[in-house]
């Protein structure tokens, strides 16, 4: 295996940011598919920083550094997948529900599941129920993920997903929730297809939820 592939993935573990854009650029110059580049280099990293992070080996600031280091390198990379005609794994409209302005969880979601392959269009938070309709309709992503942090504003993800089933789109999206006081029992009584209790496991289920694993 290519002595670079290592490197990309050592650098985004170790959140080395103004490294990868270089890293990449020299991956793409030997001539290796850019696939590859993303699935056997980067890919590997953005795992093992998910791994660590679920054992308590790493946390929230250097997880932050990592997923930056990962965007720094796709700034490079994406469009040399786009012309390579690479299908990413699919479209995740984010946001934190109306009410709601705690972020950074699902910030952390959004940066690891585009590390994993998604395109992620974040909303941001405070997020109305129409809002996520308006998104849904215009990105047609294959899963909507929102947000949590205040158990007032849990409700709202439940109201979110009332009205994207009376808006009729139900069957076009699956639904992932998060957030500290959202569970998986409080995520299937509302409706949603899945819960994840943090960011690598938003990305399993993501992944699972669009059939990629
Ligand atoms: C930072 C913070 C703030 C910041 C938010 C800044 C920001 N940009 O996000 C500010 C100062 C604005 C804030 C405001 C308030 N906060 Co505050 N805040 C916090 C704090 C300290 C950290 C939250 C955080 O970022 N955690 C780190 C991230 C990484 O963890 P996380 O959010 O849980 O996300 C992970 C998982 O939950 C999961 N996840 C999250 N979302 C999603 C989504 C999907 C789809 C999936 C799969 C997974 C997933 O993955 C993430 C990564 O692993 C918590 C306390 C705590 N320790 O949690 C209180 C806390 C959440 N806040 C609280 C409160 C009460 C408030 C205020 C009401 C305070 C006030 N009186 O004004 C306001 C509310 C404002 C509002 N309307 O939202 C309470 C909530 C209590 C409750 N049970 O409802 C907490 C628990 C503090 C406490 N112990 O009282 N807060």
């Amino acid at each position: 295996m290519s002595r670079i592939y290592e490197r990309l993935s050592t650098a985004i573990l170790e959140g080395k940011i103004d490294r990868m854009p270089n890293l990449v650029q020299r991956a793409l110059d030997q001539g290796l598919p850019p696939k590859d580049i993303l699935d056997k280099g980067m890919v590997p990293g953005m795992d093992e920083v998910g791994a660590r992070f679920r054992r308590g080996d790493m946390f929230v600031p250097e997880v932050i550094r990592s997923a930056d280091a990962m965007q720094a390198g796709l700034g490079v990379l994406r469009p040399r997948l786009s012309e390579s005609g690479v299908e990413l794994l699919g479209k995740i409209v984010l946001g934190t529900v109306k009410g709601d302005l705690h972020d950074i969880g699902k910030n952390l979601v959004g940066m690891m599941c585009e590390g994993a392959g998604f395109e992620v269009i974040d909303l941001g938070f405070n997020i109305e129920p129409d809002a996520f309709i308006v998104a849904i309709k215009e990105h047609q992503p294959a899963v909507v993920g929102m947000s949590a942090l205040l158990t007032t504003t849990m409700r709202a993800m439940g109201y979110t997903i009332n009205a994207i089933r009376e808006a009729g789109l139900q069957d076009q999206v699956k639904i992932m929730v998060g957030g500290a006081p959202v569970d998986a029992e409080f995520a299937e009584r509302i409706g949603a297809d899945g819960y994840g209790s943090n960011a690598p496991a938003g990305v399993e289920l993501a992944k699972q939820l669009v059939g990629a694993v």
